[in-house]
């Protein structure tokens, strides 16, 4: 028997400080805990995070509607707990429960039951999913820019740093730590005044233009990967809604003094793809415009185009954008979807599509760290969970742990 004997939520800050909810749930006894991220620049077809009244309506809602229902049950796995919870909130959208709600509970009731079995997380999610636990790629972010910080960065959102042939995960994590390290120095020569201060995710946040950043970003990671013998691309995650000006239709770039049109911009991104050699480009262009997307990847073979914002880590979006050849990678963030189950229906599209699931956090974090048990047991190929910041951290710092259980040195690779 392993029934569900305890279920109830709170209300706790995420790394922005915003409110967030956790929620803390019992199976036998054994006791989880889990607390739902929130994003800043997000996708519009994401399901609704909460309730109207927010956080705290969403507590309520868990201990009026939803504790009532699962107490006393058998746990029986995520791929049922979470239709359980589809049911219960009975819209498309997880608009009546929030999919915060949703995916905590889902998330807490999974720890519980890890700890009344004594498995790990990865473990017990590896057994659903049928595959084989493996370490994703840690995609960094060491320079952050867009709505994830203040006036004066560059206007894109993320410039990441990916180990591409790391021997060990703790080399790969470490990789990442020493190009942030790096760039701080170069920042710190190159922009005069700069006090190094951070964004949203722990990329430091330089005034200065995009072109520039990235040319940070690329001698950074050149040089830590030249001193570690280990083979370091850069990646960019454009977040290009946050750019693109629905009256004029223009995709902006103020830092740059591009003012550029659908076309314009192909051309543009093309270019710095090629320029700095990016291994990754994640949401190049606006979420209605996969059309752009797959006339981009024509031109960039090379290199994996991501959608985010344009699937939304929903498997028939997923689906949708591999029969057109817009993405070969796909950005997965659970609570794009408020549920586990959901999100592993998207990690498979991807993976029966020969495309690379991106398993990853939201700008608004919480120390928690599921994300990198999600990534081993689901097969994500690539892990986006930031370098550094105690949220940021702790993520890394799971895989480490998980890789002394797995082996260190089973990193997966994207070709
Ligand atoms: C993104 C994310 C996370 P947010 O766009 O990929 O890096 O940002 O959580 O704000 O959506
Ligand atoms: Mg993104």
């Amino acid at each position: 028997m392993a029934r569900i004997t305890a279920l109830s939520g709170r209300v706790v800050f995420d790394s922005r400080g915003d409110k967030t909810i956790e929620v803390e749930a019992a199976v036998e006894g054994a006791v989880g805990r889990a607390a739902a991220p929130a994003g800043k620049s997000r996708g519009k077809r994401e399901v609704e995070p909460y309730p109207p009244g927010g956080p705290e309506e969403a507590v309520k809602i868990l201990k009026e509607r939803v504790a009532p229902k699962l107490i006393g049950q058998e746990y029986p796995g995520f791929t049922k707990l979470d239709q359980m919870l589809m049911e219960i909130d009975g819209t498309p959208n997880f608009s009546s429960i929030g999919g915060n709600t949703a995916l905590a509970v889902s998330v807490a009731l999974l720890s519980a039951y890890s700890a009344h079995r004594g498995e790990p997380l990865y473990s017990l999610i590896a057994q659903e999913t049928k595959q084989e636990p493996g370490l994703p790629l840690p995609l960094g972010n060491v320079l952050g820019g867009g709505k994830h910080a203040g006036e004066g960065a560059p206007e894109i959102q993320e410039y990441l740093a990916l180990p591409l042939n790391p021997r060990t995960v703790s080399e790969a994590v470490e990789a990442n730590i020493r190009v942030h390290r790096t760039l701080g120095k170069i920042l710190s020569k190159k922009v005069s005044g700069f006090p190094l201060g951070k964004g949203d995710e722990g990329g430091y946040a330089p005034p200065i233009s995009v072109e520039a950043a990235l040319d940070a970003v690329v001698e950074a990671a050149q040089s830590v990967g030249d001193a570690m013998g280990v083979k370091i691309g850069v990646g960019l995650d454009v977040a290009a809604g946050s750019i693109y000006d629905e009256s004029s239709k223009r995709y902006v770039l103020k830092s740059q003094g591009l003012y550029l049109d659908r076309e314009g911009f192909l051309s543009y991104i093309a270019e710095l793809a090629d320029k700095a050699s990016l291994v990754y480009l994640e949401d190049p262009f606006i979420e209605d415009d996969p059309e752009a997307f797959a006339a981009l990847r024509k031109q960039v073979p090379k290199t994996l185009v991501c959608g985010d914002d344009l699937v939304v880590t929903r498997r028939e979006l997923i689906e949708d954008c591999l029969r057109r050849g817009a993405i070969n990678a796909a950005i997965i963030k659970p609570n794009q979807v408020g549920s586990l189950y959901l999100t592993w229906l998207a990690v498979d599209a991807c993976l029966r599509g020969g495309a690379v699931p991106a398993a990853s956090h939201r700008s608004g974090e919480t120390t928690d760290a599921y994300l990198s048990h999600i990534a081993v047991g689901m097969g994500c190929r690539l892990i986006k969970s930031g370098v550094l910041g105690g949220e940021r951290i702790a993520k890394a710092n799971e895989l480490l742990r998980i890789g002394e259980k797995i082996g260190g040195s089973r990193v997966r690779r994207i070709s």
